[in-house]
């Protein structure tokens, strides 16, 4: 799998300079396209793909879309296993288009979500198969997907068919996370409710998300040329959102998802001292000089369930209990 050199440029995009002959003493720099530009021609591709394709909704939908794990047995229906696939409409065709899905009462589901980047407002269209029935997913989250990214014109330029491979949505410091759009998709699903083993030996795994996501080129490698990928080239992925698990960028002992004090799925608003350093990247979350690690009083691991003065704010939140088990 391709997966860490792809997911690596996400943040290693930058200009680029391109030299000519040295016999010329002549050197071009390499200008980035406007991005609202750039948008507004990905949006036209986008659409236009939209419409012209079309996807195997029909063996989504001639089974249940989801298993019954209550029952003993459990009940599983084969879309479990369900995987998206595009297929361009011929003029003879009478099957529905990605887009004739947009907004649907029911799943399948063809949905817009705005996500604002870098000045521009994009509208990502998310297509949900299913939602999924587990946990949530969090962007500070590391998750296991299983996907395939490809081009409009079908060339598939990555793709992770195990669950082996866990990726962070979300790049902090040196570790790397997936481009915006891909993230913006993803979160919008849910994870596998359980998983059971079947007469091979083999994992499967039940009620996971499975949709896709059509990203313009300023939500994912914009001016970069990455693997197959052309600069400027809007990029799908087609996914089902297997496993959550909780990061700890800070190494605090509280989990990044958890930073998210007013949940509003993003970390970066939440700054308890007001030192600038979101409370995720923070290992002193209320600035009063004790590690959020050393403020968990019953060292169970766990400082968000210590509050020694019963105030109701736990001590790593509360700059005026200092107690420590630095020492102890
Ligand atoms: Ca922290
Ligand atoms: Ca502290
Ligand atoms: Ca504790
Ligand atoms: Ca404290």
């Amino acid at each position: 799998m391709k997966i860490t050199k792809l997911f690596l440029v996400t943040f290693a995009i930058g200009i680029i300079l391109v030299s000519c002959k040295k016999d010329d003493e002549f050197t071009t720099q390499f200008i980035e396209r406007d991005r609202q530009e750039v948008y507004n021609e990905n949006r036209v591709d986008i659409e236009a793909f939209l419409e012209s394709h079309t996807f195997n909704y029909a063996e989504f939908q001639e089974n249940l879309a989801y298993s019954d794990l209550s029952t003993s047995p459990p009940t599983i229906t084969p879309n479990d296993s369900y995987k998206i696939e595009f297929t361009e409409l011929t003029e003879t065709s009478t099957d529905l288009s990605i887009m004739s899905f947009l907004n649907s009462a029911t799943y399948p589901k063809l949905e817009i979500d705005t996500v604002y980047q870098d000045g521009v407002d994009y509208e990502l269209y998310i297509l949900k198969v299913r939602e999924g029935l587990g946990d949530d997913v969090h962007r500070l989250d590391k998750a296991s997907v299983l996907y395939k990214g490809s081009l409009p014109d079908g060339t598939i330029f990555d793709s992770a068919v195990t669950v082996n491979t866990s990726f962070n949505l979300t790049a902090v410091g040196a570790q790397a996370g997936v481009i915006t759009g891909f993230r913006e998709g993803l979160v919008k699903f849910k994870a596998s409710e359980g998983f059971t083993d079947n007469a091979s030996g083999e994992t499967v795994y039940h009620n996971h998300g499975i949709g896709a996501v059509f990203v313009p080129s300023g939500l994912g490698y914009f001016s970069s040329t990455v693997n197959e990928i052309p600069s400027y080239s809007p990029v799908f992925f087609r996914f089902r959102v297997i496993t959550r698990s909780n990061t700890d960028f800070d190494l605090d002992g509280v989990p990044s998802h958890l930073e998210d004090l007013e949940g509003d799925g993003y970390g970066f608003s939440d700054d308890t001292d007001g030192d600038g350093l979101p409370n995720f990247i923070d290992n002193d979350d209320d600035g009063d000089g004790v590690l959020t690690r050393y403020e968990d009083i019953n060292e169970d691991g766990d400082p968000t369930n210590d509050d020694t003065n019963a105030n109701g704010t736990p001590n790593y939140l509360d700059a005026t209990s200092t107690e420590s088990i630095e020492n102890n």
